[in-house]
């Protein structure tokens, strides 16, 4: 059995849980919560950056991060299912994948913020530096949203989870302005029933 380390509310956590459902790997996959502010967490050890996902395989060996993750699933799962084989459809998939994760990082830095630096500690500007790329990143998307095809791929998972990570942590003020992504994600989530099941 593969261990995935792992919290119910991380967005690249979701990434990897849709593409194992996606991917028919239930069955192979167990979750194990990290306590990532604990020093002694084991996850540690199996990723130096203290980040989850992570992925312990069965000889112990250790993949990170949902990249990483998401490529050796697809490639179990005999490749091409979430990471198409044409150049051209793989690294369109693969740079949406990094547009989505990189505003995800973002997120994830504004609430980091707040979390972990008291509240005069703050720096207005490099939170609005974070939150700009957040919404260039939306406004493009909704300029040309991506197709939804009968197969959807590991940019189209990590749109649906940064829209889902909003949703979370950021109200669902995204929808706003977007109408075109509001209706890509719906579409997704009729078309991705792992999307629901892992929703936070
Ligand atoms: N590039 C990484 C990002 C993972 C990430 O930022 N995970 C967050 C949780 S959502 C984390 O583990 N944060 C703990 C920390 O930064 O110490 C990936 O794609 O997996």
């Amino acid at each position: 059995m593969m261990i995935l380390r792992s919290s119910p509310s991380s967005p690249f956590v979701r990434k990897v849980r849709i593409a194992v459902r996606m991917l028919g790997c239930d069955d192979r996959v167990e979750l194990r919560d990290a306590d990532l502010n604990a020093t002694a967490e084991p996850l540690r050890a199996q990723n130096p950056l203290g980040k989850i996902p992570a992925l312990v395989l069965e000889d112990g060996r250790t993949l990170y991060d949902s990249r990483v993750i998401l490529d050796y699933l697809d490639h179990i799962a005999g490749g091409g299912r979430i990471i198409p084989r044409d150049t051209q459809a793989r690294f369109e998939a693969l740079t949406l994948q990094a547009l989505c994760d990189g505003a995800m990082d973002a997120c994830v830095l504004i609430v980091y913020e707040s979390r972990y630096r008291p509240a005069e500690m703050h720096v207005q500007s490099w939170l609005d530096r974070q939150a700009g790329k957040v919404a260039r990143a939306l406004d493009a998307l909704e300029a040309s949203p991506p197709p939804l095809t009968a197969t959807p791929h590991v940019g189209d998972i990590a749109l649906a989870c940064l829209l889902g990570y909003r949703d979370l942590r950021f109200d669902r003020t995204w929808r706003n302005g977007h109408p075109r992504l509001h209706a890509w994600h719906d579409a997704f989530a009729a078309a991705v029933p792992a999307f629901a099941a892992t929703a936070p």
